[in-house]
């Protein structure tokens, strides 16, 4: 019988030693908000085209929240989400897929923090640390913002940013005005 192994890193001695390595998938926790149109089946599409990539798997999305707008409060309340997502790509590639989804759904860069059909962001990725001009990672407003700390509780709420977990982040912050949205059901199925 011939051996099958799936996995070229595993030992097999039917399989040659200098294959290169397959690459680790990492894990990634993205923040997807906006306030211009529909929402909701902007988030389905970019998770959709997102997860056509052969390098990207979308694993888990948190509760859909309606949030009042932090930093430029002259705007229409916002929705968001959180989704963990598993990739071979480097941070500064997942950025640039995520950069080419923002424009492809129509994202037009007004003002910063103002009003967006959608914005996708890296949170964290692995236990890894930039600081670019272009790249922050972790991403540096997180321990701050109810309407990232919330769905990104729903995930995972032990994660540990600065020394504390998710949980403890958003029991300190003002979520005033945060709610979950009755209606989940396209986002659940999408
Ligand atoms: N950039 C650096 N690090 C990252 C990262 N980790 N992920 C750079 C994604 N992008 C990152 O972003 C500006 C530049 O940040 C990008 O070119 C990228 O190279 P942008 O999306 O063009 O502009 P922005 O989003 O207006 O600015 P910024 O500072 O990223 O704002 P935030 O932090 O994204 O906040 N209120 C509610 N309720 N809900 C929201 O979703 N979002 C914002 C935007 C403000 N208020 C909000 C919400
Ligand atoms: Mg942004």
């Amino acid at each position: 019988m011939p051996t099958h192994n799936s996995n070229p890193s595993e030992k097999n001695s039917s399989v040659p030693s200098n294959l290169p390595k397959t690459k680790d998938w990492s894990k990634v926790y993205i923040g997807l908000g906006g306030n211009i149109g529909d929402v909701v089946a902007a988030m389905v599409e970019a998770l959709g085209s997102l997860a056509t990539n052969k390098q990207i798997r979308v694993v888990g999305r948190s509760s859909l929240y309606a949030t009042p707008p932090w930093g430029d409060l002259d705007q229409d309340e916002f929705i968001n989400a959180c989704a963990l997502l598993e990739t071979t790509l480097e941070a500064s590639e997942l950025l640039i897929a995520l950069k080419v989804q923002e424009k492809s759904l129509k994202r037009e860069r007004t003002r910063r923090w103002g009003p967006r059909t959608i914005d996708l962001d890296i949170l964290i990725f692995e236990k890894v640390e930039i600081l670019t001009p272009t790249l922050e990672i972790p991403h540096p407003r997180i321990t701050e913002r109810g309407f990232v700390l919330m769905p990104l509780n729903d995930l995972n709420s032990k994660i540990i940013l600065k020394d504390k977990s998710i949980s403890y982040w958003l029991s300190k912050t003002d979520v005033t005005g945060i709610r979950k949205l009755e209606d989940q059901s396209g986002w659940i199925s999408g």
